[in-house]
């Protein structure tokens, strides 16, 4: 009988999925959860020929050199800026995704952050919780309007497209969006999504929503300058990656109400988040949780799993990233 491989499983997943990895591999699990260094992931990952990350784990070139056996790593996201692809495919490892499972659960949540920014969903419930709350006003957290307004979107791949749905169906919301290739005329139609340049998508959004990937050509894609050329009255919304926005340029912005109001899923370097962030009022912040359903989670962990037991049992991935000489 051939010796089953090998595969680690970097943090802690639902018992099930573990269950029906066990079914194929020797399975050594992360079960404390906590987030391997560099070095304790390689010296985990020896003799694996598999491996299921998230965002937190970094596969990179060294970690390639130095876990020769590896075959496939399986991330449980949808972005994968936690890859050197390249690298991999250099490698010969194939990298894999979850792409789609997560669409209409983190457009969901990108309405409801949008929601909670332009309404002060958050900031009304600290001045209430704190005992603040004694007399009802006309202008009390008066925010902006959502139902009629001009809708944002910046990177309109499935989860863009999802989003500029609910605005435009759902809150009869006028659709604009900026990206690096065009949509085809019948998703646009779809859609009800008009494709402008990056300019008239800041000068034109009153709620800017962020939900492109994080790369070299995004870095800061939102800094001091081109928050200066969106409206005052406008709301922005990252649920994409940290590091698309300058959130040092955005904390000052939003202290000196150079724009309304803010709604942050993402941070540079979390789970650090800037501490002027923390200060401000007209923000809202959440850990990372846009595709945090029980539901969407396992989703995400079963296509995880799914990948590495088809690579490694039939040679193909459900849903690579990469394509192997
Ligand atoms: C993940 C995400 O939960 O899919 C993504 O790209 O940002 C989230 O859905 C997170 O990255 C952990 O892997």
């Amino acid at each position: 009988m051939t010796k089953r491989p090998s595969i680690l499983i970097a943090r802690n997943i639902f018992p099930d999925v573990v269950a029906r990895l066990r079914e194929h591999f020797e399975v050594e699990s992360n079960d404390t959860d906590g987030v391997l260094s560099p070095q304790e992931l390689v010296a985990r990952l020896q003799g694996k020929a598999g491996v299921l990350t998230t965002g937190s784990e970094k596969v990179d070139a060294a970690l390639l050199a130095a876990c020769p056996q590896l075959k496939v790593v399986a991330n449980i996201a949808v972005g994968y800026n936690n890859f050197d692809v390249p690298a991999m495919t250099a490698a010969g490892v194939v990298a894999t995704n979850t792409p789609d499972v997560l669409t209409e659960t983190t457009a969901d949540f990108g309405f409801a952050l949008l929601m909670a920014t332009a309404r002060r969903l958050t900031e009304s419930e600290h001045f209430l919780r704190a005992g603040q709350w004694n007399r009802w006003a006309l202008d009390m957290f008066a925010g902006a309007e959502v139902n009629g307004s001009t809708l944002g979107i910046l990177g309109m791949g499935r989860i863009g497209q999802a989003i500029a749905r609910r605005g435009a169906h759902g809150f009869g919301m006028k659709v604009i969006y900026n990206n690096r290739s065009r949509l085809d005329a019948a998703t646009e139609a779809e859609c009800k999504a008009s494709y402008v340049d990056k300019a008239t998508l800041l000068r034109e959004a009153d709620h800017l929503i962020l939900v492109l990937p994080y790369s070299a050509e995004s870095h800061h894609a939102i800094s001091a300058a081109e928050i200066a050329q969106m409206k005052p009255t406008a709301t922005l919304i990252n649920i994409a990656r940290g590091g698309i926005v300058d959130d040092a340029a955005l904390a000052q912005a939003l202290r000196e109400k150079r724009i309304a109001a803010a709604g942050l899923d993402v941070f540079e370097g979390e789970p650090k988040v800037h501490p002027d962030l923390l200060t401000v009022p007209n923000v809202v912040l959440t850990p990372h949780i846009a595709s945090a359903t029980i539901a969407t989670r396992k989703a995400m962990a079963n296509l995880a799993a799914d990948n590495v037991i088809a690579f490694l049992t039939t040679g193909r991935a459900v849903t690579p990233i990469n394509t192997l000489a």
